[in-house]
């Protein structure tokens, strides 16, 4: 059957054919543009590149974004040599690892667990406390148990080098968080899968030495990872208690469904928290927040207060990894 240019283009905007991108015509291209690049998936850090593989073989086979993003962060909690998430976790002041993380999906649905000890993969418990109970966020001992009921067993955290470390830093017993600890940080993920629908999880053992039963942004559902299906995704690394204060990635994904662009809406918190840090009298310096998000088009971008932050993309393209822009150098 021969197709006329108006077939084509119809078809295209549809989807149903595919052409190489040397045979475009400037309408037709235009038009693919305006449909959304999906799947895709973004996480913080360099650590990403790797957790965005494990994502990717998900979403590549049309699976679910909460499928994919569940795996994806599963592959620096079970690293040990992450030194901010899972089982490479540094300790609490009192030599405990306690871990935070959160999961939220297209329906809304949303599970998160803080202060849990001893297990490997708190997002998978976040997951579990999102589907299997009646609740939305379990805490410490009772995450814990919960946790042993799902068949999730302990394990052993705090390595050598681990316990070496914190009993150096007792020595001076100086609590100072760091700033791009080591160019990884928290993992915040957010997808969009081949359906166009959008989840998000966020995973850490937080501030490495903070005191014991602190909770950061990363098990907030609205601080450190929020997810609206009809607008877009955004999850924060770095200082929880000011991403907190904003109450962060609910702040990006407004600040998109006002119209602003993923990065102009990270951006635009981000100089929130830089006004507030001001108006407190705090000094920038000692601070780091970086805000990834994704839209409902597959657009994407992000914004850190200070330079050292970066995160991974994985699209039709490949995965790469991106400097973030940033406020103050
Ligand atoms: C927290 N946002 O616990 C997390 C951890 C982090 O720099 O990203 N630290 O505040």
């Amino acid at each position: 059957m021969k197709k006329n240019r108006r077939d084509f283009i119809k078809l295209s905007a549809l989807g149903a054919i595919s052409i190489p991108l040397k045979s475009f015509s400037k309408s037709a291209f235009e038009i693919s543009l305006s449909r959304p690049n999906k799947p895709i998936v973004l996480s913080t850090w360099n650590f990403g590149l790797k957790a965005n593989e494990g994502a990717w073989q998900i979403l590549k086979n049309n699976g679910r974004a909460l499928d994919a993003v569940e795996a994806g962060v599963k592959i620096p909690e079970a690293d040990p040599s992450q030194r901010s998430v899972g089982l490479g976790g540094r300790p609490d002041r009192d030599g405990r690892v306690t871990l935070d993380a959160c999961i939220m999906d297209e329906y809304s649905n949303i599970g998160s667990v803080a202060s849990l000890e001893h297990i490997a993969h708190p997002i998978s418990v976040a997951r579990a406390v999102m589907e299997k109970t009646p609740h939305v966020m379990l805490v410490g001992d009772g995450a814990l148990q919960f946790a042993l009921s799902q068949g999730f067993v302990k394990e052993t955290f705090m390595n050598e080098q681990t316990k070496n470390e914190w009993k150096e830093w007792l020595k001076k017993n100086d609590y100072k968080p760091e700033v791009n600890i080591e160019n990884h940080d928290t993992i915040g993920m957010i997808a969009m899968d081949s359906h166009g629908n959008l989840s998000g999880a966020c995973t850490t053992s937080g501030m490495a030495y903070k005191m014991h039963g602190r909770v950061g942004d990363s098990p907030i559902i609205g601080a450190g990872l929020y997810v609206d299906n009809e607008i877009g995704a955004a999850t924060a690394t770095g200082h929880g208690e000011e991403v907190i204060r904003i109450a962060g990635s609910h702040l990006v994904v407004e600040l998109m469904r006002q119209g602003n662009s993923p990065k102009d809406a990270c951006k635009l918190a981000v100089e929130r928290i830089i006004k507030l840090q001001t108006i407190r009298n705090k000094n920038l310096k000692d601070i780091q927040v970086g805000f990834i998000a994704l839209n409902k088009k597959g657009e994407y971008g992000a914004y850190c207060i200070q330079s050292g932050f970066n995160y991974a993309v994985y699209d039709h393209t490949g995965n790469k990894l991106v400097d973030s822009e940033f406020s103050i150098t």
